[in-house]
């Protein structure tokens, strides 16, 4: 946004010196020709910038679980998935997120427990996704959990999330579909999974 305003302004600068020049009549057509493009050429560096930044992360076949598809002591929370891809040269760090749909958006893995069974957590360090690589959500593994859900996700609506990385906000929109797996227990960690048989 602001180099879109300074490339306004010195695109409003030329068009001065031109007018400037015009009335002093000491404006040659070589001078004008040359402060023309100068100003174009910047407009046409920042834009290409700022598309190439907004490009730096993104996502494909992104879905989370529909919420009557998660066990009902789970309802409040569910599981979205889909393959990150980085277009740069530098790995993304991939910290946290939000989303107007969830009171808090975490970053889960999958991991076994001492009793040997697989239960999903926060991954505390985040998600890196390397550079010009790809970085795999998916259910039993890693993935975005949104929690404390505003309402149920229904099958067949969207979800938009902002995920929060070293390379700005990445804006997300998943699918909402019914599935059946990724029933992991959720650990906060501060206390031991009570064993339900269901
Ligand atoms: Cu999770």
């Amino acid at each position: 946004m602001h180099s879109t305003t300074r490339s306004r302004l010195s695109a409003a600068a030329a068009a001065l010196t031109l007018l400037t020049g015009a009335l002093t009549g000491c404006g040659s057509d070589s001078a004008s020709t040359s402060s023309t493009s100068s100003s174009s050429t910047s407009a046409a560096t920042s834009s290409s910038g700022s598309t190439a930044a907004a490009a730096a992360l993104t996502i494909t076949d992104a879905w989370c679980k529909s919420s009557d598809s998660m066990a009902a002591d789970m309802a409040s929370m569910t599981g979205c998935f889909g393959t990150l891809h980085n277009s740069t040269d530098a790995p993304i760090h991939i910290t946290g997120g939000s989303s107007p749909a969830a009171g808090m958006v975490q970053l889960h893995e999958t991991v076994k427990n001492a009793a040997g069974e697989m239960q999903m957590q926060e991954a505390k360090s985040g998600f890196t996704v390397p550079a010009k690589g790809t970085f795999a959500l998916a259910p039993g593994a890693n993935h975005v959990m949104l929690m404390e859900l505003a309402k149920p996700l229904d099958n067949g609506t969207s979800v938009s999330v902002s995920l929060t990385t070293d390379a700005g906000e990445v804006p997300v929109d998943f699918a909402v579909r019914t599935y059946a797996g990724g029933n992991e227990p959720y650990s906060s960690g501060s206390s031991s999974m009570s064993m339900s048989s269901s």
